[in-house]
């Protein structure tokens, strides 16, 4: 792996509706993650929180089915051209959020040098609405179609390309909450799905063993995209839309250290820590846990 790595802080909260996500990077950074990534030998290079602007409330319209547009869409802007700074000098982008529409910026910024970008979505969530399949309006509930070529123009061209992303490319890891519309895609497009379903019967030995086998052959570059509501809310409270049922920390650390033990990890995120809504930063706490077993931390 690439030990020269550039931290990036995105206080995003406009892909959703509650605030306090936006101090998420503040928590994480407090939790200790420089500190820890310095312990296990890398060259980190903070480069602090972007500035997300916030809508003005007197002439704030909303733009069809999506809410904040020219904000998320001039945030993550922002972010993809950073990202696309730090991988030109050879960094290992690692992106903490806010919510997880900041990974139509990542995405934007990491893909434009691979042509065969895997994704590891670790979510309770498929994150494949557009402006038409969205309960809420949320961007958040987004990013992967944008990432495919699906949804508004603003956010699918970001940096003048599209799609950022395959299909065939994608592995989802951890769903149990998936729109109508997001199921539709899932089977249009034939995207891998590792539901909480199949980490029941199958074990997380085998869902990651099968989904590092699968994408080291088809891809040149893996970006790991990790929201916490993919973690069970008793373990991971701090996140804005929990749902139960979902993957434990101890599962989590082995999928991070298998990983971590097949090295075609490229790129990070880590989004939707909520402070706010958190248990004494338990979930940041976890987010530095998790962050240490995918950059190599050994128990012995
Ligand atoms: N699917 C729902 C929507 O589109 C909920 C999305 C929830 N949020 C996330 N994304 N944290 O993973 O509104
Ligand atoms: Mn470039
Ligand atoms: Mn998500
Ligand atoms: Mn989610």
């Amino acid at each position: 792996m690439n030990r020269n790595m550039s931290i990036i802080g995105v206080p995003m909260d406009l892909g959703q509706s509650r605030r306090g996500v936006d101090m998420g990077p503040s928590a994480i950074r407090y939790a200790g993650v420089v500190e820890k990534l310095e312990r296990l030998q890398f060259d980190v290079n903070d480069l602090g929180d972007i500035t997300i602007n916030r809508p003005d409330s007197k002439n704030d319209k909303q733009e069809g089915n999506l809410r904040n547009l020219p904000q998320v869409a001039e945030g993550n802007q922002k972010l993809a051209e950073m990202v696309d700074q730090e991988i030109e000098k050879d960094r290992f982008p690692l992106v903490l959020g806010g919510d997880h529409s900041i990974a139509i910026g990542s995405l934007a910024g990491i893909s434009k040098h691979y042509e065969n970008l895997g994704v590891i979505w670790y979510d309770a969530h498929g994150d494949l609405n557009s402006g038409e399949t969205s309960p809420s309006g949320n961007i958040h509930g987004m990013p992967l179609a944008v990432s495919l070529g699906i949804g508004h123009e603003k956010l699918t061209n970001m940096l003048d390309y599209q799609p950022k992303i395959k299909p065939e490319n994608i592995v989802i890891v951890g769903a149990r909450s998936l729109d109508p519309g997001e199921k539709d895609l899932i089977k249009e497009k034939g995207i891998k799905v590792y539901s909480m379903h199949e980490i029941d019967r199958m074990g997380m030995t085998k869902v990651m063993a099968e989904t590092i086998d699968y994408l080291k052959d088809r891809t040149d570059g893996v970006h790991l995209s990790l929201d916490f509501d993919g973690l069970d809310p008793s373990e991971a409270p701090g996140v804005g839309t929990p749902v139960l049922g979902g993957m434990t920390y101890r599962e989590s650390h082995l999928a991070m250290e298998m990983l971590a033990e097949s090295d075609i990890l490229t790129s990070a995120e880590f989004v939707e820590v909520n402070p706010i809504l958190d248990d004494k930063n338990k979930t940041a706490t976890v987010a530095v846990g998790l962050m240490g077993s995918l950059f190599g931390e050994k128990l012995k």
